[in-house]
């Protein structure tokens, strides 16, 4: 089949796909391909949302979510919320093939990471700490916890938004405006030569998130998903709204059921869509005939890095 291996990852996170082209092609499994192409962005901090030193949280930390699945066994580990460790993927995979758990997330993923020989370090850099502090000066909410209270210094409030008020929405609102480009989560998914498939995601997370919040990425069904015989599926954008809907599942029942991972991508993404006109996020799938294909809403164009056989090299495609 000239069209597998194929590998494919959001975004134009072009070194990423390269490394994972390469690791296969020396020999390694789709799951090293997986881990070390996400690693890529890890190291480079592709666009600051994925690695340390990006999307600090309300206390000015950044902390990872990141998971691995593999399509043979249906083995999957995840970290949330991880502290402290930058290789968000590797620690996932070291849950995946060193206990027989899914996901861990917080201080206790640090110590599991701890014992298994993950250095602990700081993940804020400059870059993270000037955002906070812009946000902090500049962005912070007035006190929707109590929206009839205006304090003279709006930084007084701006702690944790535990409260679903009646102002919540707008809060979120503006945040989702606030962070609309600073959505870009690698979500990698492989299929080799003989159709093998697995997939990976590893992000920062959302700008400015209540301390302890774990998006899409590392929730299998909705970060990244596959099946073995049918293919895979992986998600970025608003993970608070998409995690709602398992949309990298439902992509990949639909190519199960006969679809085209285009027409796939779109009808998960209308269906979110008829709940939430508005939310921002993009999927890419593939079938194990190396079909692919990938979709956005409220990304336009939302660019895709593909390579297979017969492009030269990695590429990037705007859906
Ligand atoms: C999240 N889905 O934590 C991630 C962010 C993202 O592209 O995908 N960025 O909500």
């Amino acid at each position: 089949n000239v069209k597998l291996p194929v590998i494919i990852n959001t975004w134009p996170f072009v070194d990423a796909n390269k490394q994972a082209v390469k690791t296969l092609s020396n020999g390694g499994t789709v799951l090293d391909a997986i881990e070390q192409g996400c690693t890529v962005c890890e190291v480079e901090q592709c666009d600051g949302s994925v690695g340390y030193g990006g999307s600090p949280d309300e206390n000015g930390e950044t902390t990872l979510d990141a998971m691995i699945m593999d399509g043979d066994t249906h083995d999957v580990g995840s970290v949330g919320c991880l502290r402290n460790v930058k290789s968000a993927i590797s620690v996932a995979r070291s849950v995946m093939e060193h206990t027989s758990q899914t996901l861990l997330v917080g201080s206790l993923a640090t110590d599991f990471a701890r014992e298994m020989g993950f250095t602990v370090e700081d993940l804020s850099t400059n870059k993270s700490k000037l955002i906070w502090n812009e946000w902090r000066d500049k962005n912070c909410q007035p006190n929707f916890w109590n929206p009839d209270t205006v304090s003279p210094d709006p930084r007084e409030f701006c702690g944790p938004y535990h409260n679903k008020s009646s102002s919540f929405d707008s809060h979120t609102e503006k945040r989702v405006k606030l962070e609309k480009h600073n959505h870009d989560t690698i979500g990698m998914i492989i299929v080799d030569a003989n159709g093998r498939i697995a997939c990976g995601t590893t992000t920062n997370g959302l700008n400015h998130k209540i301390p302890g919040r774990v998006g899409d990425s590392p929730i299998v069904g909705a970060g990244c998903y596959v099946e073995k015989g049918v293919g895979g599926a992986a998600a970025t954008g608003d993970g608070d709204i998409m995690m709602r809907f398992l949309p990298s599942y439902r992509v990949v029942q639909s190519m199960k059921s006969g679809m085209s991972p285009t027409d796939a991508v779109k009808e998960a993404l209308d269906h979110i869509a008829s709940y939430y006109p508005s939310f921002n996020g993009a999927l890419i799938g593939v079938n194990v005939n190396g079909d692919y294909g990938g979709g956005g809403h409220g990304f336009s164009p939302f660019p895709a890095t593909v390579y297979n056989p017969t492009l030269d090299n990695s590429t990037v495609i705007d859906y």
